[in-house]
């Protein structure tokens, strides 16, 4: 496929999706040929077009971010934390704000992009419905953000983003905070043990991008720029990490191709 050609694919993608997309904030960062593919990074120019890009190369994103709000609805617990980690534009955070309404529990939502942030505080001011449940936004690093007296934690597709080494100590400081009877909800994109299967779920991943507007050059170019940045793992290792952290159990509640949410009990 040639780049006009792609040109056209996404014009017309744009067009049937008017009810959804903004022009201005339609995911094109990729759409030319880039000389150099620097490693991919959540800065001014991400933001702008957040909401188009993660719906269109997230599958099912949209029913993650529902099922957030409807799970944390079920397990918050009185006069606690919620937090959102890796919040991005607050997507998880309203979900959740809107469903919650136990007494005295407080959304905690932490991004360590200042453009996220900023953005995120924009849209949550600019709310025009209030949400029983309040929200406050933190410019920080989620391995380091103090967690205490917690009955749901959210990574909705930020562990993915963490050195692998690192990620033990940031599951196991969410155990140590979650109350019994607490949730973390975890959804990251996986790989798989077996090479044929994993090639085919990533294959599908690329097609679903495809049918949403993408071209193929602009999932060769992102996926160059996550390459050393976004290291995925398998369903196994999330579940191994997440019993040796203290998690009671461990169920996957949604599934699609190489993307997954899981619920952890404490
Ligand atoms: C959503 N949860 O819409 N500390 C804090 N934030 C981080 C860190 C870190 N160490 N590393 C990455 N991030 C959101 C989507 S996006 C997923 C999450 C994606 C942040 C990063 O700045 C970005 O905003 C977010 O994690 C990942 O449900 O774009 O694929």
């Amino acid at each position: 496929m040639s780049v006009d050609d792609s040109a056209n694919r996404s014009a017309n993608h744009s067009s049937a999706n008017q009810g959804h997309v903004d022009s201005r904030s339609a995911d094109q960062l990729y759409a030319s040929e880039r000389e150099v593919i620097e490693r991919f990074s959540f800065d001014q120019q991400v933001v702008s077009v957040f909401p188009d890009m993660i719906r269109r190369s997230v599958p099912g994103y949209s029913s993650i971010i529902e099922m957030t709000g409807v799970l944390a609805a079920r397990y918050a617990q009185p006069d606690t934390h919620l937090y959102d980690l890796g919040c991005s534009l607050g997507a998880s955070s309203l979900a959740m704000a809107h469903l919650v309404r136990q007494r005295g529990c407080q959304i905690i939502s932490v991004d360590n992009s200042e453009p996220m942030i900023e953005r995120a505080q924009q849209l949550i001011d600019g709310a025009t419905v209030a949400t029983p449940t309040p929200i406050t936004l933190h410019l920080a690093d989620v391995q380091q953000f103090p967690l205490q007296m917690a009955s749901v934690a959210v990574l909705n597709f930020t562990l993915q983003f963490i050195a692998s080494e690192n990620r033990d100590a940031v599951i196991e400081r969410i155990a140590a905070a979650l109350n019994p009877g607490g949730i973390l909800l975890l959804s990251e994109k996986i790989c798989f043990e077996d090479e044929q299967e994993d090639a085919l779920q990533s294959d599908l991943h690329h097609a679903f991008k495809f049918n949403n507007g993408y071209s193929r050059l602009e999932i060769s170019q992102k996926r160059t720029a996550l390459e050393d940045y976004l290291q995925p793992e398998t369903i196994e290792q999330h579940r191994q990490r997440l019993l040796k952290a203290g998690f009671k159990s461990v169920h996957v509640w949604f599934h699609c191709f190489n993307f997954m949410s899981l619920v952890a009990y404490r």
